[in-house]
């Protein structure tokens, strides 16, 4: 361990670029091999109305680093088990609605302090779980404390959303009220198993709703410890419950008509689903907060620094394999600056450690699975096929690298421009370049895709910048960044919109407008 406590060690974000993180390090070397001699490997069941839960097909989910390795047992909830747990949140709504918000906010603060007790645990776990570098999951893992901290706010400085209206005439009073409405489902991907889960389930609970939380099932070690978290922060029983699983357990939960609403992240296929079904299909509108994916534009100018673009688009194209909503998976680069460009990109994806991303210098570890190995080898099969040059392009064997899916950050030029490579989210370290002569053109063929999530771009000049800013139809931009190109949204500072495809409503996560969402609206007339 290291000399420094480590509560007192720097705070790792998703934009760090080049502070000294060598106690980060220091810390991180003993508590990673602790939490896989100590964490991995063990019995963990879901938790319905405050027990533990084993109803249901046991399963053990591999380590993606090495397949070999248990994360540990657990179970796919059966359907009895999904009703159960949605029939002990209704149970738990009515009290957890009148308790009031500010106390569901104190509790909200436990839970994060909950999580921040154990943060360093919680990395490691993330880590080994979906097979993130250091920075990576440690930055994911502030993020998630940050999130909770932030909504509890934005609940208190609205004053939980308890305003006076006009009067008709002096005796009659009139507020306006927002309501939780009941029973929530959180529906949440392995790529951010930490923040994205208990973004969108801390919010539910705040805005006064009972949870039942599905976890993805490559994701379960983290999802129970977010539910020891709040088991710990003292939430009543039966106002956040947990079942793993996968297709079957979400179908369970997506079909329950004790479900009043769904907050889901995963791909634009299911979340549509949920929409077309659950939220529309049924007797009235039920609300769905999917956030869906993207393919995520960048766009490289004549008045670009190049050093900065190469480094934010290497940065988001291969973080965390490109297995990001946020990923940028297509730049644009203008033909003035194209070759010293791609020279400086493909230096720096060529500079980057691939392997056990447990050891400190590796910025790359493997893709989640079989199927998304499966998914890059096609990708650069139909790249080859249509004639592309590519750099990478790879898939890594030998030692540790024959027992998980490893592969190489990947750049490929010269494809058609009406190539589907440039249009579907692939989720893979992946990147297609186009080229440009005039930015108006190269921005209207990066929004010619069915999302609009992030776009970002390295540009000098005021006038491009502004032509960016007025017409990239996406609702995170980002400009100039050497943190990464179209990555880092972080609570409160970023707000995470997806556009068109990338998501169903009109506001997005991490920011100001999120937490209204999870409640209705009721207006109270009062003669006096
Ligand atoms: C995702 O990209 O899947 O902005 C979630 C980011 C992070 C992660 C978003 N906050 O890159």
């Amino acid at each position: 361990m290291t000399s420094i406590a480590p509560g007192a060690l720097p705070r790792v974000t998703y934009s760090n670029t080049g502070e000294d993180f060598s106690g980060v390090h220091a810390h991180l070397d003993a508590v990673i091999p602790d939490v896989r001699s100590r964490l991995l490997g063990l019995d963990r069941p879901n938790r319905i109305g405050g027990a533990d839960s084993r109803d249901g097909d046991a399963f053990d989910a591999p380590c993606p680093i090495d397949r070999r390795v248990s994360l540990g047992r657990f179970v796919a909830a059966s359907p009895a088990a999904v009703d159960a747990a949605v029939s002990a949140a209704r149970r738990a709504a009515d009290d957890w609605r009148r308790l009031g918000w500010e106390r569901r906010v104190a509790l909200a603060r436990k839970v994060a302090d909950a999580m921040e007790a154990v943060k360093f645990e919680m990395a490691a776990a993330c880590l080994l779980e979906v097979g993130k570098s250091r920075m990576e999951a440690l930055g994911e893992v502030e993020e998630a404390v940050d999130l909770v901290r932030f909504y509890a706010g934005e609940m208190e400085a609205n004053g939980g959303y308890e305003k006076p209206l006009l009067r008709a005439n002096p005796k009659e009073e009139t507020r306006d009220v927002l309501r939780p409405f009941g029973v929530f489902a959180v529906i949440a991907p392995f790529n951010f198993p930490v923040a994205l889960s208990i973004g969108m389930s801390i919010s539910a609970l705040i805005a006064g709703n009972a949870v039942v939380f599905k976890p993805s099932p490559m994701a379960g070690l983290t999802g129970r410890m977010l539910m020891d978290c709040v088991m710990a922060a003292g939430l009543p029983d039966g106002v956040f419950n947990l079942v793993c699983g996968g297709a079957e357990t979400g179908a369970a939960l997506v079909g329950h008509s004790g479900v009043d609403g769904i907050a889901f992240t995963g791909s634009h296929a299911v979340g549509m689903a949920i929409m077309r079904g659950f939220g529309v299909g049924g007797r009235h509108a039920k609300p769905v907060l999917a956030e869906m994916g993207g393919k995520n534009p960048t766009y490289v100018t004549a008045s670009a620094d190049l050093a900065t673009a190469a480094a934010g688009m290497a940065r988001s194209a291969f973080g965390l394999q490109g297995q990001k909503c946020s990923a940028g998976s297509v730049v644009f680069v203008h033909d003035a600056v194209r070759d010293e460009f791609l020279e400086r990109l493909a230096a720096t994806a060529t500079s980057f450690r691939i392997g056990d991303p447990a050891g400190r210098d590796v910025f790359m570890g493997p893709v989640i699975n079989r199927a998304a190995r499966d998914r890059f080898e096609a990708a650069v099969a139909a790249a080859s096929a249509a004639g592309s040059s590519i750099i990478g392009g790879r898939v890594l064997s030998g030692g540790l690298r024959d027992h998980g899916d490893y592969v190489e950050p990947t750049i490929v030029t010269g494809l058609p421009d009406d190539h589907a490579l440039h249009r579907d989210e692939l989720f893979l370290p992946f990147l297609t370049v186009r080229t440009f002569s005039a930015l108006d053109d190269a921005i209207r063929r990066g929004n010619a895709v069915p999302y609009g999530l992030t776009a970002g771009i390295y540009a000098q000049d005021e006038v491009e910048l502004d032509l960016f800013l007025d017409t990239a139809e996406a609702g995170v931009l980002y400009a100039n960044r050497a943190s990464g190109a179209t990555t880092g949204a972080w609570p409160g500072i970023q707000t995470f919109c997806g556009w068109k495809g990338s998501g169903t409503g009109s506001k997005g996560g991490l920011g100001t407008w999120y937490l209204p969402q999870f409640m209705r609206e009721q207006s109270r007339t009062i003669m006096r």
